[in-house]
């Protein structure tokens, strides 16, 4: 006991994984009255077939350019809550970044380690450094004073029992969170800042491509961003072998489209795009080595790795990728995948090196 006391942060977080994982193959029983008495985290979501079942988002409110809504579009008004780390956070930060919001739309970033959010339970989740210096690009929250991620929830809603995740899109005014799903801020910020944002003529879900869109984002949603997490979460052979099937049957369609054309969609940028991304940028670093997708790497698919250059280098968008918050994030905060906490070397690329995508126009 007072070795496991003793022990280092991380250890502490592995000794209390483990614990978990013990009351899970012990007893349904236990494992449920765990799950109610904790809060959860996405290593919980795991169905008894060992397949990764990501819950859905519960703060679904929207901003609407409408000056009499709840949640008007206002300049100054909205916060960002994000991880550099999470896909998902990260294509907000992206939408932002290139819809010229980022003077209108403030944003925080937490610390790329989940670390012990009470000291009254085990759950482990995102925290904001004490001070600037503490996580070079992590910043203490200034808007709320909250140590956690968990804290804003806590503030918004005083019943709230799912996850505490990123991005969080919170309203300065009402002081609450608007929303929690990436999916419904991308839309938000592409249509309803327009009077404010300084890149207003780009439209990311323009009407015509619409239904294209929606069967693009289905299919890379399923089987490569969320897919990647099915890999890496699979608790048994079964589901990762039809979960990394998956991925690659979707890569290489990917690959085959992007053989033709520019984008995911056609010649012009859309969100699509944006969501493909944030999986690619990470998938060579850590997704092949840590959620194990390692048939191909992105490098291996020409059309692939060049389109994810092309994207990258996009004015904005390469502020968006701190790819040290991303590695000390996986590789650190799963200790039931990496125990021991190591980052591996490489492999380092350099995605501002050119890229041939020019060859389609734009
Ligand atoms: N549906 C959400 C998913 C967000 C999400 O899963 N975020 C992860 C980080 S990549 C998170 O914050 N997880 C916290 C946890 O699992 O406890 C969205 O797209 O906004």
């Amino acid at each position: 006991m007072i070795s496991f006391l003793s022990a280092s942060r991380f250890n502490l977080v592995r000794s209390l994984s483990a614990l978990k994982v013990f009351y899970c193959y012990n007893s349904k029983l236990n494992y449920h009255q765990n799950i109610l008495q904790m809060a959860r985290s996405a290593l919980d979501e795991v169905t008894e077939s060992g397949a990764f079942n990501r819950t859905a988002s519960t703060f679904r409110n929207f901003i609407s350019k409408d000056k009499s809504s709840q949640f008007s579009a206002e300049y100054g008004r909205y916060h960002l809550y994000i991880s550099y780390a999470c896909p998902w956070a990260s294509r907000c930060l992206s939408v932002v970044k290139i819809k010229g919001l980022d003077k209108a739309i403030s944003y925080t970033v937490v610390k790329p380690i989940w670390e012990r959010t009470k000291e009254s339970d085990q759950h482990f989740g995102w925290v904001f450094p004490i001070s600037g210096t503490e996580e070079p690009g992590a910043e203490p929250d200034s808007l709320n004073g909250a140590r956690s991620i968990r804290e804003l929830y806590e503030i918004a809603s005083s019943n709230y029992s799912g996850k505490y995740t990123v991005p969080v899109l919170w309203d300065k005014k009402l002081k609450t969170i608007v929303s929690n799903e990436s999916s419904d801020i991308i839309r938000m910020l592409n249509t309803e800042f327009n009077d404010i944002a300084e890149n207003a003529d780009l439209d990311l879900y323009p009407s015509h491509m619409q239904a294209m869109i929606d069967e693009v984002n289905e299919w890379v949603y399923d089987m490569i961003n969320n897919g990647v997490y099915k890999c890496g979460f699979a608790k048994k052979q079964g589901p990762y072998d039809e979960a990394v099937a998956k991925l690659y049957q979707a890569l290489d369609k990917s690959e085959e489209i992007l053989s033709k054309q520019r984008y995911i969609c056609g010649n012009a940028l859309t969100e699509a795009d944006i969501r493909l991304f944030v999986t690619l940028i990470r998938f060579d670093e850590v997704y092949a080595v840590h959620f194990k997708c390692n048939k191909k790497l992105l490098r291996e698919y020409p059309n692939l790795f060049n389109y994810t250059k092309d994207i990258y280098q996009i004015p904005g968008m390469s502020s968006t990728v701190n790819m040290e918050h991303i590695k000390k994030h996986y590789y650190g905060s799963h200790p039931t995948i990496n125990t021991y906490g190591i980052i591996p070397l490489g492999p380092n690329i350099d995605y501002s090196s050119p890229h041939d995508r020019e060859k389609f126009g734009s």
